[in-house]
């Protein structure tokens, strides 16, 4: 059998990623007679890989064994983790690493063709619990790869304090820029741009997508974004001129709008910068100046000046988006309330629980801290 040669250069061109140079342990497939998964890399922002049925089928036997139910927490987030490590390839395993460790490589992952529950329930309402959810492949999948990157967590004042998010459109959220939403668009974000503690990551597992398949996850890369501004643009974009907004998913909770200290918007290196933006209308803006680059930024994305790039989620995909540097949303789609309507399963994680500690924390992953 001629072996397949592997090398991570082949997948990142030396001049986007000049760092990625390490040949990958081509142990996982060597030994195999056909590869069991593929990388496409057509685009610098999203890397995608492909699990072949065979990978799939097997992931599928052994998290079918994991009947913990996310509530019994540790023991589901321990099974799903030494699972999806055990089962892996290294290969796979060794791409993930890359991801969380390269500054040059796609802010994007996107899994494709994962295994999901044979039998699935009606799609829940926004946040809450499916309880009639008898079989946890689809949160194996979502905890286990997760967990490559880092540790899950959840705030005790978003959502019910779950760990796990169903993101679904709810009745009466149809125009709300929230998870819950549909009929219009969801406007560019990071995730928790309010608190200091953000998520590095946060990841999206699609077990349905919408009736007519209109529904994107949409993308922009902070690199993208800073190559169409102006360097006096940039500078504005670096100083802490940004105040944000809690999000409305935690506004139920605090009974309040609140507002954030003044941040930057990009920081660090211009080759891998780090964004925190929320949409105009959840930002305020210290300065004329600060309000005027926030629209040029506006109307860029609208003429399609700083790329943006599409992702129609199918059941099975895992979509991980590094929190750090790509901003994310989605297009609108109509939802049907029939107990078919799109359903992804979301987590964040963070590569450290470290600085979410206070005094009063009962619960290492369940944050209470307010700012
Ligand atoms: O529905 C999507 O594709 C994205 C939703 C989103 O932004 C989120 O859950 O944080
Ligand atoms: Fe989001």
């Amino acid at each position: 059998m001629k072996l397949k040669s592997f090398s991570v250069s082949k997948y990142f061109p030396s001049k986007i990623f000049p760092k990625l140079n390490r040949t990958l342990a081509s142990s996982g497939l060597e030994k195999l007679s056909k590869p069991i998964f593929e990388v496409d890399n057509k685009s610098t922002a999203i890397f995608s890989i492909s699990i072949k049925d065979e990978l799939r089928n097997k992931l599928k036997n052994t998290f079918s064994k994991n009947l913990s139910h996310y509530t019994l927490r540790e023991q589901h987030l321990l099974f799903s983790y030494q699972k999806t490590v055990s089962e892996l390839p290294s290969d796979i395993i060794g791409l993930v690493r890359d991801f969380k460790n390269c500054p040059n490589m796609s802010p994007v992952m996107l899994l494709r063709n994962l295994p999901i529950d044979d039998d699935l329930p009606n799609t829940p309402c926004y946040g809450k619990y499916a309880s009639n959810k008898m079989s946890f492949v689809s949160e194996s999948c979502l905890t286990g790869f997760s967990q490559l990157l880092g540790e899950i967590y959840c705030h005790a004042d978003e959502l019910g304090g779950n760990l796990i998010h169903n993101v679904c459109p709810e009745k009466g959220l149809e125009v709300s820029n929230t998870g819950g939403g549909s009929e219009k668009q969801l406007n560019f974000h990071i995730e928790n741009a309010y608190f200091r503690f953000r998520p590095d990551y946060l990841a999206l597992f699609c077990l349905r997508n919408d009736h007519e398949k209109h529904a994107l996850t949409t993308l922009i890369d902070a690199r993208d974004m800073i190559k169409k501004l102006t360097d006096e643009d940039i500078e504005i974009l670096r100083q802490p001129l940004f105040s944000m907004r809690t999000p409305e998913s935690f506004e139920k909770e605090y009974g309040k709008i609140l507002w954030s200290e003044p941040r930057p918007i990009i920081s660090g290196p211009s080759s891998s910068p780090e964004i925190i933006m929320r949409p105009s209308f959840e930002m305020k803006t210290l300065s004329q100046n600060a309000t005027r680059v926030l629209a040029t930024i506006n109307k860029k994305i609208l003429d399609s000046n700083i790329p943006s790039h599409n992702i129609k989620l199918e059941p099975g995909d895992l979509v991980i988006i590094n929190n750090r540097r790509a901003i994310h949303g989605r297009s609108r789609f109509t939802p049907r309330y029939d107990g078919q309507d799109r359903w992804l399963q979301r987590v964040y994680v963070t590569k450290d629980l470290w600085s979410a500690r206070i005094d009063e924390q009962q619960d290492y992953r369940i944050i209470i801290k307010k700012e």
